[in-house]
């Protein structure tokens, strides 16, 4: 973006989301410009790979697209562009089909019941859908799947960590460089606005979250309200009628039909505007190898909407980013490490994942004080307790889009949770698994209770204990935050090169050793431009 005119800007964002729209109407599952759109192989070569298309592999994207870089991006989810039969492309929260879900045949929502009755969850087709839950012993991983990657599932939160938390996270990453370059830099290309204050105070769409501040506000407690990457624009022209529902419609974790920002709309439509980027989707890159003479070559299965591998093909790349989120590049290369066609990667390499704290937990307020029927999915308040000092705690109040009165206040905290996890390879299942005991939640439900018993004690509130399939109040057994497993400065170098192959980058939250205290993407954004840029000038020899 650096140097160039709005102009060009511009320009290039509606080439790449024509390419995106004209991609959709043909039916095809890739992205190019021009005559690339035509060709329906995959080359044996390209100077530049990328393996996923979150944030990591969006930001890598774009940027070597911009310096000249031929660049091909392998993504295993689908590209959400063809409407469904509704003539949306994607389903609600509350009507959830096979869109919603990864290769399942029933919805996996971390908040399985009300009143403990499976009301929540739906049998579905098994589909290439957008939200995916992995499953390891004692912890669950929600991911998004699809062109953009957790862009598409995610509640927007664009938040940026506080100096303390970012120097525990990314102690040698230095703190000037970050604030005053890649998180401004992050911000803008990611298109993070605000919401109007007067308008929140107001509006019954965000009552829950006026509930949730006033509560914790009794109780001494701060809060903020958080920037986000939905068009508060759009969110209010659709709260006057002017314009199609999304936020105000109960559309979030299984993708928003309007008003978003994601990926697909901004870093990845910019890259692919560039003229050098093609974006193929439904393609699972297996494992990486290194010839001789340098060449990576990964090999790729193409799959269908079912999820049944089509064919498998190699291809080879000079420079290779790893963007596939926390699971999937540490299970990406440790499958290379143990199937022996990279040895030489480190032995850190699996190591420091964790849930950033995650825990979610509801509370049963009064009849008198209901949160409102009418909830936006997209969350803006922010608890802010990270002076406490049994821990830091930052806790979203959580909207719970039920089109009915629940008089539930829900929360997902976000606490400094030390524990960590290890990723290693299972060869029988050939795939990762994640070494996680049950009491490793543990301190993340004592830091959130640490905020939040008070906050009770001083609203006559109660935590809910019918939400999560059993008795238990807190959920500290899935998380949205996955982070860790390929850690910057251990699995790989001071800027993501990875340990033991040249010419290999990982890009994406598996860099962050487990936990930065807020929502994580406008970190991960950060920390992948600051990296890229390195990477170019040093490696690729190109200077912006
Ligand atoms: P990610 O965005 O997960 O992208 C990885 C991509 O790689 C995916 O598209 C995969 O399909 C693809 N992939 C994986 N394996 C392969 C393979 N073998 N071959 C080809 N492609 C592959 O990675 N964060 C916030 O900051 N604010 C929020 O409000 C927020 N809300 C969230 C709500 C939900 C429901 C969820 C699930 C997450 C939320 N997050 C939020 C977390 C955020 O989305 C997450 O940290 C980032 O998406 C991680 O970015 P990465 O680049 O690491």
């Amino acid at each position: 973006m650096i140097g160039m005119a709005n102009s060009d800007l511009s320009r290039r964002r509606f080439l790449g989301l024509a390419a995106v729209q004209s991609a959709a109407a043909l039916g095809l599952e890739r992205i190019a410009l021009g005559s690339e759109q035509d060709s329906d192989s995959l080359p044996s070569f390209v100077p530049a790979l990328v393996v996923g298309s979150g944030y990591g592999g969006a930001v890598s994207a774009l940027r070597l697209g911009e310096a000249g870089v031929r660049t091909l991006v392998l993504e295993e989810g689908k590209l959400w562009n063809e409407p469904g039969p509704d003539g949306e492309v994607f389903c609600s929260v509350l009507d959830p089909d096979r869109r919603s879900t990864w290769l399942r045949t029933r919805t996996q929502t971390p908040l399985g019941t009300f009143l403990w009755l499976d009301v929540v969850n739906r049998d579905i087709e098994r589909f290439t859908g957008v939200l995916d839950r992995v499953e390891h012993p004692n912890m669950a991983i929600y991911q998004g799947r699809g062109v953009g990657g957790g862009s598409l599932v995610n509640g927007g939160m664009a938040v940026v960590p506080e100096r303390r938390a970012l120097r525990r996270a990314l102690p040698t990453v230095s703190p000037e460089s970050m604030y005053e370059r890649y998180f401004p830099r992050a911000r803008r290309q990611l298109g993070v606005n605000e919401i109007s204050p007067a308008w929140f105070e107001h509006t019954e769409w965000y009552r829950y979250a006026r509930v949730a501040r006033r509560h914790a506000n009794r109780a001494g407690l701060d809060s903020v309200l958080v920037p986000n990457v939905y068009d508060f624009a759009h969110m209010r022209r659709e709260a006057e009628g002017e314009a199609p529902r999304s936020a105000l419609a109960a559309e979030v974790i299984y993708g928003n039909n309007y008003g978003k920002r994601s990926l697909d709309r901004t870093y990845l439509a910019d890259a692919v505007g560039t003229g050098n980027v093609r974006i193929e989707s439904l393609r699972r890159v297996r494992s990486v190898r290194r010839e001789p003479d340098g060449t990576l070559v990964v090999s790729v299965r193409r799959i269908d909407e079912s999820g049944t591998v089509l064919e498998s093909r190699e291809v080879g790349c000079r420079w290779l980013f790893l963007g596939a989120g926390s699971n999937g590049t540490t299970e990406l290369l440790l499958r290379s490490r143990e199937t022996g066609s990279l040895p030489e990667l480190s032995e850190h390499l699996g190591q420091g994942w964790g849930t950033n704290g995650n825990v979610m937990f509801g509370r049963s307020n009064p009849l008198w004080d209901p949160t409102g029927g009418r909830q936006s999915t997209i969350p803006v308040v922010g608890i802010d307790d990270r002076n406490n000092p049994h821990g830091p705690v930052f806790a979203e109040s959580v909207p719970l889009p039920a089109g009915v009165e629940t008089f539930v206040s829900l929360h997902l905290a976000i606490t400094e949770n030390p524990e960590r996890g290890r990723f290693v390879f299972d060869s029988a299942s050939d795939s990762a698994r994640l070494l996680w005991d049950p009491d490793q939640g543990q301190p993340s439900v004592t830091a959130a209770r640490a905020t939040f018993d008070p906050v009770n004690r001083a609203n006559g509130t109660i935590y809910r204990r019918d939400l999560f399939g059993d008795t238990r109040a807190f959920e500290d057994r899935f998380t949205y935050h996955p982070l860790g497993g390929c850690v910057l400065g251990a699995a790989t170098d001071g800027h993501g090169r990875v340990r033991g192959c040249p010419g290999l980058y990982v890009t994406d939250g598996s860099l962050i050793p487990g936990a930065v205290g807020v929502n994580p993407f406008v970190t991960i954004t950060a920390l992948a431009e600051r990296n890229v840029e390195h990477v170019l000038a040093a490696d690729i020899g190109v200077r912006r």
